[in-house]
């Protein structure tokens, strides 16, 4: 080995303790808009950037722009810019609309074709002074732009030299929350409402303001802020001056308010006695709501209108069609510039599911087609990117090519409803990517989705992208400090979504993380394998996501989405599996989309093997395009996916000591904790599969576990065995629990291993309605102890709440004793599954 000479061991020392001092302690409140300092050479490139900025023009907007910019440049740069009004006698930073620019400077570069919130970034010669000019048609763009230049700056890109255009792909960018009025949020997995409490509008609204900034920074022009599972008090007189304190704090960022609305609000606080939307009475008095309402809030954007579904009141009470009542609400925003997003989400949630021709796939091609062209030009339909529900993985809606006369817009969901709820990792853009560019093949041309929404394919005026976020009152937004790459994806596919998913996720690394090459590539890796890993261990081959579909949509619960009524069947019985959806055998959905699409998709040898399930019910031992039976590759598949979702701790480790402590030990957390749950996910899925097909595994691994020992095998103290159901929810169905009036029980078994280091994995069982505490001893010795004081979506012993602790580096040896303790709280019993065994050097 060469020897270091001092002086390169002393740089070398000097390095890591800069390194140590600039990873900085955050808690991921400033999300991509961290503006760290810039060191050495990095900041050199900028050293010549003007010491001067001029903001030509005065509103709220520009406002922003202006100290936007100069918050970044002094994060980054450490310079704080001068603020002029006036064209500078020295070089500058130009921030102004073209018309501005055009009057104060004639024949400065204007580029021709910007298009709303399009701008320009040009360095030119101003007067004889070198500029960057930073223009728009709209105070928006402005403020756009200057965030693409900061963002250029952190991610230490070259701006010396600049002439370029970047135009959103779509009017519509906009961001729904399913924010309740007591502040709770339905399907939000990062506490409390930034909007709402108790039943108001909150007090202190620093939060909503801070929310309006990102979402600005990523070109999102519209927020929905209220639940589509609509509360009417939103609409009553006294609300509407809180509703215009929220509008307050995003007008500065150019993000337009919006609400969610229930349409039988005339009837509920109109003191009408219908909400028929034919009936004149109802059409007037939603015209007289909305002039209210734009009377205090000039720049409101419109509503959002979730009816006929999942017990919602609907226009169907009257025999009217969505038609009919979005019409009546359109009809009253129409004077003020407002929209309707009427979402496409209507079916039946009391399908018969005896009947076989019977899916719900079919519900929104089926009620709106027959509507297309019925729809007023300010009505945008909203339609999730998938015919059932945010599963893992779905085709593209067939109704996408359903509306040719009518607008629309896709609806992506950020919050991992049923992709993790921000406990397991899983970047959404490469999955919302297959969607938005599928081609639907409904013209010469291709027409993939994202041309289709933004209104290209058919020329509609208006259409382009929402997104379910749901961020909360935790300071990093969305609880997984990973999670923010998705909602910072979400935008920048709003804006164009031919942008790549590694793209994204390198931008987003290094806006999160800072540049070192090491940090960006190992996140981005991370990200973009993380869908694949979540779907290989939750919902292979189409079949859905295999989750309790009737309570949390977390853990598995592959029983769950049969025999009901809400129609997320996957039909799997004693000899196969999957729903057969095609014209010739099944429910006829396939025919619902175009020709090219619906041949594909009738015929098993095209079908993609992802998506066979979804399609095509088939035996279990069908061969796949890979070779695999189905049911040999369900096997694999979760124990790859649990192995990589494994890995995922291990590339993260490698990043100690290169990003701040705070947001690694956080994110570790949560990785340890998926790579357990993923073994949860694995264990039962396999296991059922394992009973109802009766097909063992080819690798002999599913129902065999060599180094577990079960808790209910376990001499026990207190504790007493019991069956957990369903019974793949545990390992061998059963756990142990200390219930009352036991205050302290135990668990114990003799280790007959060879002498070495081991790891001990224990499976206990985290409520949410209690604080067990457990220990763990060798002998007489504690080796580990902790509170079961997680949050999961479950009151008892399931899937959702079984959860792993890694004891690591344990010296064992022949005959040691082995305890585990368990104290309950509450009415969490300190249940316990089984303990696994394994050698550390595995
Ligand atoms: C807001 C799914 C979710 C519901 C949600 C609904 C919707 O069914 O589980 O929580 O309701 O979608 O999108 O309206």
């Amino acid at each position: 080995m060469r020897h270091l000479r001092p002086i390169t061991i002393c740089g070398v020392l000097l390095l890591l303790a800069l390194r140590s001092t600039c990873a900085r302690a955050e808690t991921g409140a400033d999300a991509w808009l961290r503006y760290a300092p810039l060191e050495g050479q990095a900041a050199q490139k900028y050293a010549h950037l003007p010491a001067t900025v001029v903001v030509l023009g005065d509103s709220l907007v520009l406002e922003s722009a202006k100290t936007e910019l100069i918050r970044g440049i002094r994060g980054m740069l450490g310079r704080t810019l001068r603020d002029d009004k006036t064209l500078p006698r020295e070089n500058a930073i130009l921030l102004g609309t073209t018309s501005a620019l055009q009057s104060a400077a004639p024949g400065i570069s204007a580029s021709a074709g910007l298009r709303e919130d399009g701008f320009l970034l040009a360095t030119e010669q101003v007067h004889g002074f070198d500029c960057l000019i930073v223009t728009a048609t709209n105070d928006r763009g402005v403020l756009y732009g200057v965030f693409a230049v900061l963002s250029k700056i952190a991610r230490d890109e070259n701006i010396s030299s600049l002439h370029e255009t970047q135009q959103p792909y779509a009017p519509i960018r906009w961001t729904d929350e399913w924010d309740n009025l007591d502040g709770s949020i339905e399907r939000g997995y990062a506490g409390p409402s930034i909007f709402f409490e108790n039943g108001s509008v909150r007090a202190d609204l620093t939060r909503a303001g801070e929310y309006a900034r990102l979402l600005a920074s990523i070109g999102i022009n519209g927020c929905a802020i209220s639940n589509v599972n609509a509360d009417p008090r939103v609409l009553e007189d006294n609300f509407l001056p809180q509703l215009a304190r929220v509008a307050d704090v995003f007008r500065p960022w150019g993000v337009q308010l919006s609400v969610s609305v229930d349409v039988s609000s005339p009837r509920v606080i109109g003191g009408l006695d219908t909400f028929d939307p034919a009936d004149p009475r109802v059409a007037e008095w939603w015209s007289k709501k909305v002039d209210g309402i734009y009377r205090l809030i000039p720049n409101f954007a419109g509503f959002v209108v979730k009816a006929d579904s999942e017990g919602r009141l609907g226009p169907a009470t009257y025999g009217r069609t969505p038609a009919d009542a979005a019409n009546a609400i359109a009809r009253a925003l129409k004077p003020h510039h407002g929209i309707v997003f009427y979402r496409a989400f209507v079916y039946n949630h009391h399908l018969d599911w005896r009947d076989p021709k019977n899916d719900r796939a079919r519900a929104a091609y089926d009620i709106f087609h027959p509507l297309d062209g019925k729809f007023d030009d300010n009505v945008i339909i909203q339609i999730k990117h998938g015919p059932i529900d945010f599963q893992v993985r779905e085709p593209a809606s067939p109704l996408f090519t359903g509306l040719e006369k009518t607008n629309e817009a896709i609806e992506l969901q950020v919050t991992q409803e049923y992709t993790g709820q921000q406990r397991h990792l899983c970047f959404l853009p490469p999955m919302w990517k297959e969607v938005l560019d599928f081609d639907m093949h409904a013209g010469e041309h291709p027409t993939p989705v994202k041309d289709i929404v933004a209104g290209k394919t058919f020329q509609r005026p208006t259409g382009g992208f929402v997104a379910v976020v749901n961020v909360g009152m935790d300071a990093n937004w969305l609880g997984h400090p990973l999670a923010m790459a998705n909602l910072y994806g979400y935008g920048r596919l709003a804006w164009n979504p031919n942008l790549s998913s590694n793209r994204i996720a390198r931008e987003w690394a290094q806006l999160s993380f800072g540049n070192d090459p090491v940090v960006v590539h190992t996140i981005s890796n991370m990200l973009l394998t993380s869908w694949p890993i979540y779907e290989s261990y939750t919902g292979p081959l189409g079949a859905g996501t295999l989750t309790d579909i009737l309570g949390s949509h977390y853990g598995p619960g592959v029983e769950s989405s049969e025999r009901n009524g809400w129609g997320q069947w996957h039909r799997a019985d004693h000899d196969g599996v999957g729903m057969d959806r095609t014209a010739a055998t099944g429910t006829g959905y396939v025919d619902q989309y175009r020709a090219a699409v619906s041949k594909l998709y009738e015929s098993l040898e095209t079908t993609p093997d992802n998506l066979l399930l979804f399609f095509h019910h088939v035996p279990y031992t069908y061969v796949l395009h890979s070779g695999k039976t189905v049911i040999q590759h369900i096997y694999d598949s979760h124990y790859a996916g649990a192995e990589a979702a494994a890995n995922l701790v291990q590339q993260w480790n490698s990043l100690k000591d290169r990003v701040d402590g705070e947001r690694y030990a956080e994110v570790l957390k949560r990785l340890e904790y998926q790579a357990g749950h993923a073994i949860v996910w694995r264990d039962a899925v396999c296991n059922w599969f394992l009973r109802i097909s009766g097909i063992p595994d080819q690798h002999g691994r599913v129902g065999h576990y060599p180094a577990r020992m079960e808790a209910e095998g376990m001499q026990l103290q207190g504790y007493v065995p019991f069956d957990v159901i369903p019974s793949e929810d545990s390992s061998g169905g059963k756990a142990v629990e200390c219930a009352p009036p036991a205050q302290k029980c135990s668990a114990a078994f003799r280790f007959d291993g060879a002498a070495g280091w081991y790891d001990l994995d224990v499976e206990y069982f985290d409520q949410n309605n209690g604080k067990s505490k457990f220990r763990v001893l060798v002998g007489d010795q504690v080796v580990d102890e902790w509170v079961a004081d997680d949050h999961l979506p479950a009151k008892k012993p399931n899937a959702d709440s079984s959860t792993r602790r890694r004891i690591t580096g344990l010296a064992l040896r022949p005959g040691d004793t082995i305890h585990l303790e368990g104290i309950p709280d509450d009415k969490e019993y300190a249940a316990l599954d089984y303990i696994e065994i394994h050698s550390s050097l595995d």
